[in-house]
């Protein structure tokens, strides 16, 4: 047996923020480096902001080996934490690994990886070293390759601790069963990166745990709202937009003025066209929404366009498309039949249309909007 390589073991790092620094709070980039850029602009980061990223920077998008550098780039002169998440470990293990069953796990998935998420860690390496990826690849000649060309950005991942504590919040990615963190200290990290559905555990804490990991969306009930989510009396941030896990998702920033404030804004960014709708629209009806954990609907009417279907009693309707054809009755997507509130001149994310309707994302909530848009690089400023 070999010891388990220090990235996967549990490393606190424990700090002050100074009086009257901003805090900023970003999880789960995911490989969206444009975005997570975006995010940072809007929030106007200066070099003596405190900026935590608290897990998961890499996969489910094309710009992981970009994300990577952009934290190595500012760490050189800003004021930043990036902390491990599960899919960080994971990656960086099937890279570090000199067990097959490791390394051949990366081989095998990027084909599926590349398909569904654009890229992955893998083929962004190899593009930049010219390697094919093909079925016959020589795979341990192609490790060596990225190990060696790569050695400056796998060391940074690698060197990242998984909590980050401070005297009024703790950073980690997944969750923490209770804040003696000296007990968690050096055991294995995968409980407090993968740990699901981290709010369903009914702790509360007595100082703020920021975790990401597990899409607020999921524990939302009525609307599909993205936004982060703040329990005050139970001292939690769950800051997980969904940024690409789907294409709906938006990636969040929490900021605190002060360390010692509880004045939380929000900000958000995605990498979705924008459009400003040119015409009012009413909320709709009492919505549906079909949770992702819990999509399994019958279908009444199958249309061209959009399908009518039964979900726990209800009668609702979603689009054809988000049927999927390989599991009778199961969706291939959480969906909302929410008619959101419009006024003209709102900005909207556009995720798909679907006919002469927009499935759009607008202040976090999704929803469809029926009405003329035009294109928001044109209108502004
Ligand atoms: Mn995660």
């Amino acid at each position: 047996m070999s010891a388990h390589p220090p990235y996967r073991l549990t490393r606190i790092v424990r700090r002050t923020f100074r009086p009257g620094q901003r805090v900023l709070m970003i999880s789960d980039i995911h490989g969206h480096d444009g975005v997570f850029r975006a995010l940072l602009r809007q929030a106007d980061y200066r070099p003596d902001d405190a900026l935590v990223v608290v897990g998961d920077l890499l996969e489910k998008g094309e710009e992981s080996l970009k994300v990577i550098r952009t934290m190595m780039r500012l760490q050189e002169s800003y004021d930043v934490t990036a902390l491990l998440g599960n899919m960080d470990v994971y990656t960086i293990h099937r890279i570090l690994s000199d067990d097959p069953a490791w390394y051949n796990q990366l081989f095998d998935q990027a084909p599926r990886m590349i398909r569904w998420w654009g890229g992955c860690l893998l083929k962004e390496m190899c593009d930049e070293l010219g390697l094919t990826l093909t079925e016959d690849t020589d795979r341990l000649a192609v490790l060596r390759a990225v190990r060696e060309a790569f050695a400056p950005e796998l060391g940074y991942m690698a060197g990242l601790p998984a909590i980050l504590d401070t005297p009024t919040v703790t950073f980690v990615h997944g969750g923490v069963p209770h804040l003696r963190l000296s007990e968690l200290e050096g055991t294995l990290s995968a409980p407090y990166l993968k740990n699901d559905n981290f709010l369903a555990q009914g702790l509360s804490f007595d100082k703020y745990v920021a975790v990401g990991h597990w899409p607020t969306v999921l524990y939302r009930q009525r609307l599909m709202d993205m936004s982060p989510i703040i329990l005050r009396d139970r001292h939690i941030i769950c800051l997980d937009g969904g940024c690409g896990v789907k294409r709906s998702g938006q990636l969040n920033c929490v900021i605190l003025p002060d360390a010692r404030s509880e004045d939380f804004r929000c900000l958000w960014a995605d990498g979705l066209p924008h459009v400003i709708a040119a015409q009012a629209q009413a909320e709709g009806p009492e919505p549906v929404y079909i949770h992702f954990h819990d999509r399994q609907v019958t279908v009444l009417e199958r249309g061209p366009l959009f399908s009518r279907v039964l979900y726990h009693g209800r009668e609702t309707r979603v689009p054809t498309a988000a049927l999927d054809d390989e599991t009778p009755g199961q969706l291939n997507t959480d969906m909302t039949d929410y008619r959101l509130p419009v006024a003209p001149g709102d900005r909207l994310s556009l995720i798909r249309t679907c006919g002469d309707e927009l499935y759009v994302r607008k202040n976090n909530i999704l929803g469809w909007y029926k009405g003329e848009v035009t294109d928001a690089a044109e209108t502004a400023e």
